[in-house]
């Protein structure tokens, strides 16, 4: 059995769950915030047996697209200096993050 956690953004949340949950997936979503750009994002976890991943991930990539998205300058005053960004840059936000770690126990009570 496997565990996916997708990290998604909520523009594709409600579709994705939607297309999950018609194909029989066990969904938990989590509203998750991106560490670089700080906006909200949507977590899945989803538990499934080995044999249906790729259907997942499938599911995943069909429902999920890349969109650029515009970080505004962030000032350093109370903020991170690490993160600091002087002036607007465009970045690529993936359609899809996604981690398939296997699971050791799965127990429901
Ligand atoms: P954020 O951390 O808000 O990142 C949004 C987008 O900003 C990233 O898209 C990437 O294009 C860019 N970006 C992130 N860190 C950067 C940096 N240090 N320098 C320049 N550009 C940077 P994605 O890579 O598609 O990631 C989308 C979201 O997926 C991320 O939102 C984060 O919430 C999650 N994520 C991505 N990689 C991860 C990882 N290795 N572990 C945990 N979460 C991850």
């Amino acid at each position: 059995m496997k565990l996916i956690i997708a990290v998604v953004q909520d523009q594709d949340s409600n579709r994705l769950s939607t297309a999950l949950v018609e194909n029989n997936f066990r969904v938990t979503k989590l509203a998750t915030t991106g560490g670089f750009l700080r906006s909200g994002n949507t977590t899945f976890m989803i538990g499934t047996e080995d044999i249906r991943v790729e259907r997942c991930l499938q599911i995943i990539k069909e429902n999920c697209r890349s969109r650029d998205q515009l970080v505004a300058p962030v000032s350093p005053m109370g903020g991170n200096a690490d993160s600091y960004v002087p002036y607007p840059v465009e970045v690529e936000v993936g359609g899809a993050t996604v981690f398939v770690v296997p699971i050791e126990q799965f127990l429901q009570f």
